[in-house]
């Protein structure tokens, strides 16, 4: 008997109000007109356990946090979506879409809270040095554009939101960075344009990647 051929592994990411809920839905549909079982993802979050340490990162209640607390608290939700979502899932030879994974923390703790790359890197050498994403659409907004369509929420703006702009702006250019730096991972999508063409961009960028 042959061995299962584990499942795709893709992760969306952008910055505040990307898009990225709409491209989930792009995302899962196309896997499923393919024939395939999907479960999806989010971070932090994915687990009981790690929708609570969301809970902590994104309430404005929880105050500022140091910088390497933050990173630390995202690495210990991304265990347990890895242990019981993300690995289980692939195993079993079905993909997982994921809403952010470690390019996140690369962004907004190296990038944004300027810790650099190394503390991103060591621990995602301990957590998953086995793993990467098959497949990363990063959703490239300008903040100013992303911005104006969170302000329409009802809710306020969480935490990791309330930064200042020139955070924000740091973390789209770490994104960008990496996207340069792994273009056989990565795939950037200009989600500033309307919605359908951001979906008709996502469908053919999955035709290309993934048949
Ligand atoms: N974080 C996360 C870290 O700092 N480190 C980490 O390691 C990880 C994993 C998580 C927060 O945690 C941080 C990053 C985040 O700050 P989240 O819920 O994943 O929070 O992320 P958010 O970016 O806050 O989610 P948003 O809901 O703000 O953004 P989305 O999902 O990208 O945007 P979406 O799809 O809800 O769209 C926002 C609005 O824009 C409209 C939509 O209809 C919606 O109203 N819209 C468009 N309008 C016009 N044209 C388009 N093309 C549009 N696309 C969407």
């Amino acid at each position: 008997m042959s061995a299962l051929q584990r499942g795709r592994f893709i992760t969306l990411e952008g910055g505040e109000g990307a898009g990225k809920t709409t491209a989930m839905q792009v995302v899962i549909d196309w896997l499923e007109q393919d024939g395939r079982t999907v479960v999806r993802s989010r971070e932090p979050g994915g687990t009981r356990a790690a929708e609570r340490i969301r809970e902590v990162l994104l309430d404005p209640s929880t105050g500022e946090l140091d910088p390497l607390s933050e990173l630390l608290l995202m690495f210990a939700a991304r265990v347990e979506n890895l242990v019981h979502v993300i690995r289980p899932t692939l195993a079993k030879g079905q993909d997982v879409v994921c809403d952010r994974f470690t390019d996140a923390s690369a962004a907004y703790q190296g990038g944004g809270r300027e810790l650099g790359p190394e503390p991103i890197r060591r621990l995602a050498g301990l957590v998953h040095p086995d793993l990467a994403p098959d497949l990363t659409l990063l959703l490239d907004v300008p903040v100013a554009v992303g911005l104006a369509r969170i302000r329409n929420r009802t809710t306020g703006p969480d935490r990791i939101e309330q930064a200042r702009e020139g955070f924000l702006e740091r973390v789209r250019k770490a994104y960008l960075a990496m996207a340069e730096a792994e273009p056989e991972r990565f795939c950037v999508i200009d989600a500033s344009q309307p919605l359908d063409k951001v979906r008709a961009d996502i469908q053919r960028a999955l035709d290309r990647r993934l048949r």
